[in-house]
């Protein structure tokens, strides 16, 4: 089954989305997401001036063969540009795989180990009063686990939350807003936030929180520590994983579970995180990971160490990626919960898919491949449109992580 065709398409129904569709010489084709938030036009070029013309003429079916070829064959190894690329093909090429099957793709992944897949939605507000309304909204729902994110007092502005009841959005359009800082405000303040969520909430369901690299290991083994009465599902991105030691710390000062990996392209970024027992869910994704081939290669290696997963689902990964990731949650043993932040409206018609929810999970529908399709001409009406997370200053001005 020969590759003739592969074209980049980049849109921005709301949000910018970078998308990979391979066509075969059956007419069969195949979608990938290949979206890095802030950075999107990086992989759109790494794709059409690099990868594109080296894929035409290749057997669609040999994925593993060719997720090696761009791998090794590019001698530059890793790196979130270069496994968002790669990630786009093998999904394009598992999607092509499975529709050629007529079946759905969880079926040529070992087939379903679950019914459906949980997910935790995201409840923020700029005080605890809107942060509690918010959550109750999920609950609400039928979300059977949230994240929850609150504004700081004494702060101006806070990653990750929603402002005048809009709900927040990673990426804004123009140059880099900034925020603002101070461990110590967050410190005092965040265990009091999750009092009052258990308070209203009881102790059924799922909270998770994310620091988002914000701390040093010793003020994340503190915060952890506080948190402890709270039960949290995890506390996630404590601290920057490009120091995996600092996790050991971590460890030795609290047993609320941790979640890392967002950030993360490849094994042998999570590789002693995971063979030291230093985390408890690993948040790799199917788009920066190198795709549905890399990505299980990773969760096979968490599940010699009991590390389940937990993958990054925010709206900068687009319905492509929602709908693989479905699809590997359904299939993988050790599965743990899937993020799930749903799309606007205008993206979800670019990108009709199967895919659906339902009282706190979700099912990635019986469709051939992986379930998502591409409204091309819709696509076109969107032009990218350049757009930045937001960057983070400590109080005195230093530049901080966000
Ligand atoms: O592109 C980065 C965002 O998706 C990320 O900041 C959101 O931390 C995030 C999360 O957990 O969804
Ligand atoms: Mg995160």
């Amino acid at each position: 089954m020969k590759i003739t065709d592969a074209k980049v398409i980049v849109c921005s129904p709301g949000r910018n989305f970078v998308t990979l569709k391979i066509t075969t010489e059956d007419g069969i084709y195949g979608l990938g997401d290949a979206t890095l938030n802030g950075r999107e036009l990086s992989v759109a070029s790494y794709l059409s001036d690099h990868v594109v013309p080296l894929l035409i003429g290749r057997d669609a079916r040999r994925i593993e063969d060719i997720w090696q070829y761009f791998y090794k064959g590019a001698y530059w190894r890793r790196g979130p540009v270069t496994m968002s690329a790669i990630a786009a093909v093998d999904v394009a090429l598992w999607d092509i795989q499975a529709k050629s099957l007529n079946t759905p793709l969880y079926q040529l992944l070992g087939g379903r180990s679950r019914e459906a897949v949980l997910v935790y939605g995201h409840a923020s507000g700029e005080d605890v009063e809107k942060t509690l309304g918010s959550f109750g909204h999920f609950v609400s729902l039928g979300y059977k686990a949230i994240r929850a994110q609150c504004g700081i007092p004494g702060l101006s502005s806070t990653y990750g939350i929603g402002h005048g009841g809009a709900v927040y959005e990673p990426a804004e359009k123009g140059l880099p807003p900034e925020n603002q800082w101070s461990t110590e405000h967050y410190m005092r303040f965040i265990p009091q936030l999750f009092a009052a969520l258990r308070k209203e909430f009881g102790p059924e369901i799922h909270m998770l929180h994310d620091a988002h690299h914000k701390l040093t290991p010793i003020e994340a083994g503190r915060v952890g520590k506080d948190l402890e009465p709270h039960r949290l599902f995890w506390m996630e991105d404590p601290t920057p994983a490009e120091l995996q030691e600092g996790f050991r710390i971590i460890r030795h000062h609290t047993t609320t579970p941790i979640a890392v990996g967002e950030v993360f392209n490849s094994i042998f970024d999570c590789q002693h995180l995971i063979q030291e027992q230093l985390v408890d869910y690993i948040r790799t994704t199917v788009v920066h990971a190198g795709g549905i081939t890399h990505l299980r290669k990773i969760a096979n290696l968490a599940e010699l160490y009991q590390v389940r997963t937990g993958c990054h689902g925010a709206t900068d990964l687009s319905p492509v990626c929602m709908g693989a990731a479905l699809h590997f949650d359904l299939s993988v043993h050790n599965f743990g919960v899937q993020e799930y932040m749903p799309h606007t409206a205008e993206t979800d018609k670019v990108f009709p898919h199967a895919y659906s929810f339902k009282d706190g999970f979700m099912h990635p529908g019986d469709r051939p491949g992986i379930g998502v399709d591409i409204d091309e001409k819709l696509a076109a009406q969107y032009p990218y449109e350049r757009a930045y997370l937001p960057v983070n200053r400590k109080l005195d001005g230093t530049l901080h992580s966000w």
